[in-house]
């Protein structure tokens, strides 16, 4: 059975921007180490919230109807998905597809259970007995008899669910990455003692909704409703056509709904919590959330049109990153000054000076034993394996890889292999190609998931088949017998 990893559902009242990219980028390069580095298949899924008040609001102020807006703008951001994530969405979940409908009211009539009216409470732990020669049903706790019934939950008894998931939060397991959330959370669990949650509003008001079950007076809280997304892609209320429960990635504006809320819903209807809930900070213009309506955004599409999806994911993995103290300032001279330095003068530029060598076709053709000294160069590998990519710092990945970079562009100069070739000293050759080959192959097999399509690129050119982020494959020694090492004609990252 496949796991899954999801991005949060996308409002559709506005388009699609660089924070919503970072969400869908963050999720899938996530998808993608899981992918890399085990043996079990993780899938990516994201989606568009399109009911409520809100989404109303904006299609009448277009002139639209809520459908022909929803259509439209899950449109925009299905695109945005499929193109940042090249391709790797599993699936795509509108909150108004009937099999979406199918799981919320499954989800809603879960709340059936055993009533006892003298306490108005349900109650699971129950047992038979026998009262005036009669089987009846009571609770074990108070002894007093219940009796099975459905019916629709106006409010939702949160409550009762609040030292589960404050214990659950605490536990050994973690499961607030990073977990200086963690505190924050129990904070607002605390705060929140005895609040019943209203799950449902009046249709007069809200129509663009489910409907609640049995009261056409009433539509399904949109929250609710669109935290079930995660259920429905599940295969939920049917056969699990993925495994739960998934990884949430998530901004922090709503880590209380998927903190807190989510995981009472899952609780009552007796299904497990998260695995993980990642949470990233936000992306701001000149120190204010980026926002549509204060006109303060960055247009994704405008950034790919300029300089392709691989370097929009670098520079927000780059400067991006999960604390939750300090937000992230983005500006599009940042993105153009990031691909300037590091993809195209630093990566793409070193990439032609090795691999457009005019004799590059000839290497590497030995492998020469490798000695303490050569492995130095990659003591780093282990730690930015373990430590950055396990725990979502694909910034301090960044930085290292860079640091790499740096290491073998003063090695090639060093050793001048053009002056090598020259004097024939054809051992000292290999030796100094077969070194450059192999960082280019460590550094291009780490780069797969932040910037998958360069990495491709580069690693189809050095012929390399196993593309794995194993420990083997990270160190030197590589056999090059069977590849078929080609020389380059065409830039990685173009001028611009
Ligand atoms: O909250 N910086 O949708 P949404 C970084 N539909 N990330 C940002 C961002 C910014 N400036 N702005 C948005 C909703 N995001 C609900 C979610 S889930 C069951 C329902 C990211 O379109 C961030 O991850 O307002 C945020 O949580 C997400 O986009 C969705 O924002």
């Amino acid at each position: 059975m496949k796991s899954f990893i999801s991005t949060p559902i996308f409002y559709v009242n506005a388009e699609p921007h660089i924070g919503h990219a970072y969400s869908l980028i963050l999720a899938d390069t996530i998808t993608r180490v899981r992918n890399l580095c085990g043996a079990e298949k993780t899938l990516l899924v994201t989606g568009t919230d399109e009911h409520g008040q809100k989404i109303m609001q904006a299609s009448l102020s277009r002139k639209m109807t809520p459908k022909e807006l929803c259509d439209q703008q899950s449109g925009h951001f299905h695109r945005l998905a499929n193109i940042v994530t090249h391709n790797n969405v599993f699936d795509f979940i509108r909150t108004t597809e009937p099999r979406h409908k199918e799981s919320v009211l499954h989800f809603w009539g879960s709340h059936k259970g055993w009533y006892c009216t003298e306490d108005e409470a349900f109650y699971t732990n129950v047992k038979e007995v026998t009262i005036d020669n009669e089987r009846v049903m009571v609770s074990e706790e108070t002894g007093r008899r219940v009796h099975m019934i459905e019916e629709p939950n106006y409010r939702f008894r949160l409550p009762k669910y609040l030292p589960a998931i404050f214990d659950w939060i605490k536990s050994s397991q973690a499961p607030l990455e990073p977990a200086v959330y963690t505190s924050e959370i129990l904070h607002t669990i605390e705060s929140l003692e005895n609040e019943d949650l209203s799950v449902s509003r009046c249709k007069s008001r809200v129509p663009w909704g489910i409907e609640v079950p049995g009261d056409p007076d009433q539509t399904i809280y949109v929250w609710l409703d669109a935290l079930i997304n995660y259920l429905t892609v599940s295969g939920y209320p049917n056969e699990e056509r993925l495994h739960w429960p998934p990884t949430h990635v998530i901004g922090k504006d709503i880590s209380k709904f998927h903190c807190i809320y989510w995981p009472a819903f899952l609780l009552s209807a007796g299904l497990s919590l998260p695995k993980k809930i990642i949470i990233h900070s936000h992306w701001t213009m000149n120190g204010r959330k980026m926002s549509k309506s204060d006109g303060n955004v960055i247009n994704p599409f405008n950034v790919i049109d300029a300089f392709g999806v691989d370097a929009l994911r670098y520079f927000l993995l780059k400067e991006g990153y999960l604390r939750r103290d300090s937000d992230i300032d983005i500006s599009a001279n940042s993105i153009s000054a990031t691909y300037k330095s590091d993809l195209m003068s630093y990566y793409g530029n070193m990439f032609s000076r090795i691999f457009k060598t005019p004799f590059v076709e000839e290497f590497p053709a030995l492998i020469e034993p490798i000695t303490e000294n050569d492995k130095e160069l990659y003591e780093e590998i282990e730690r930015w394996l373990l430590d950055a990519y396990n725990e979502c710092k694909f910034s301090q990945g960044v930085l290292i890889i860079m640091e790499m970079l740096a290491k073998v562009n003063t090695y090639f100069t060093d050793m001048k292999p053009w002056e090598l070739k020259q004097e024939k000293k054809i051992s000292h050759l290999n030796r100094v190609m077969y070194m450059t080959f192999e960082s280019f192959r460590i550094i291009s097999l780490l780069f797969q998931p932040l910037i998958p399509n360069a990495a491709s690129k580069v690693l189809d050119h050095m012929g390399i088949l196993d593309r794995k982020l194993t420990p083997e494959n990270l160190r030197i020694g590589y056999d090059y017998r069977n590849s078929n090492v080609k020389s380059l004609k065409e830039n990685l990252f173009p001028k611009k």
